[in-house]
Order: C-alpha cells, then structure tokens, then sequence
C-alpha cells in the first residue's frame, strides 16, 4: 500500500519568505532547544515540537531527527496513543534531500501486514511519488511514537541542511510545521 497518492498536487516549492523566516525560527528554536544525547552516544538528535493543535487522532507532538555517516533517522512522536490493531494512523515526510529547494523525496510511514513499515520514495517535480527506493520495519518503543532508520545511500546528495516537513494522512491532519519547512536534520 502506497499512500503518498493523498498528497498529490502538494507543491514541490514553498514560497520563499515565508519559508525562509520559518526556516530562521526553526533553526533558532533547535539551537534553543539543543542537541540531546542519543541512544548510541554518538547520535545527535535535534528535537522540533508541535501542538495538539488538530482534532486528528494522531497528532503530531515531536519530530525528531538525526543524521550519522550510515543512517537519516526520523521519529515521530504524537500526543495520543495510536495501536496498530484499533489504528491506522499515517505519516508522510516530504524533504529536499539535495537542497535545491525541491521536494525530491517522499517518506511515508504506515501500517503494513506486519506492523509499521518506512517506505522511501523519489518525488518528481509535480509532487507525485516516483520509484520505490526502498523500505524498512519502523521501530516503535511505545505506542505514541515510530521510528525509521533509513540507510544513507538511499540520499545521494543529502546533508544536515535539508528542508523537510511533516503530515498525517489522518482526516484531519496535522502538520509539523504548520507553515513552512523545518530545516536541519
Ligand atoms: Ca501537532
Ligand atoms: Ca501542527
């Protein structure tokens, strides 16, 4: 099952001063908030928040991210619990992985046969999804969170300084942010 078809007509550029005072607070509230220690030591999550601030039963409360020599990490985590027998709850990641202000990859997170899966794929420039690229079982620690661990190769061209944001495919949905682009992974 592919669900980025619920994004189709999603604009591949975002307008630029809008994007770009996003992209600004968004940096200063991750200098704010700071890198916290990840599980391998190592690691370097950033940590971005949303609101409860839709009436979706998975909405967006924290995005976390990090990026290491192998792996582009991304958890999502949400205000309410989402059980995968009572719940389909759906996240799509749209990203600029080349920094060219196209959004060329498209992460879709979603309930398989055998729990979660991370589906990675490219976006052409109309915003509909374009080959597979691959696909791994999400993590999941706790019924509010999932969890994919993408190998790098799968990102060409990708660096820290990728523009990305993040969407259920609830209806309602939520976005994180809620205008605009994050920006650093
Ligand atoms: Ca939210
Ligand atoms: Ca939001």
């Amino acid at each position: 099952m592919r669900l980025s078809t619920v994004e189709r007509g999603a604009a591949t550029r975002e307008n630029g001063r809008p994007v770009r005072r996003a992209a600004v607070a968004a940096f200063v509230a991750a200098i704010m908030i700071g890198s916290v220690a990840g599980p391998a030591g190592a690691w370097s999550l950033r940590i971005r928040t949303d609101g409860n601030d839709s009436d979706t039963r998975a909405d967006i409360r924290r995005v976390v991210t990090d990026l290491t020599p192998r792996i582009v990490f991304f958890r999502i985590d949400t205000w309410q619990r989402f059980h995968p027998a009572a719940q389909n709850a759906a996240f799509i990641v749209r990203f600029d992985s080349g920094g060219d202000r196209e959004l060329d990859r498209v992460l879709e997170i979603y309930r398989g046969p055998h729990g979660y899966t991370c589906l990675l794929e490219k976006s052409d420039p109309g915003g509909e999804p374009g080959a597979v690229l691959g696909d791994r079982h999400a993590r999941r620690d706790n019924l509010r969170s999932v969890e994919c661990r993408l190998p790098r190769s799968w990102f060409p061209r990708i660096q820290r300084a990728v523009r990305f944001y993040v969407k259920t495919l609830e209806s309602p949905s939520d976005r994180a942010p809620n205008k605009g682009l994050y920006r650093w992974l």
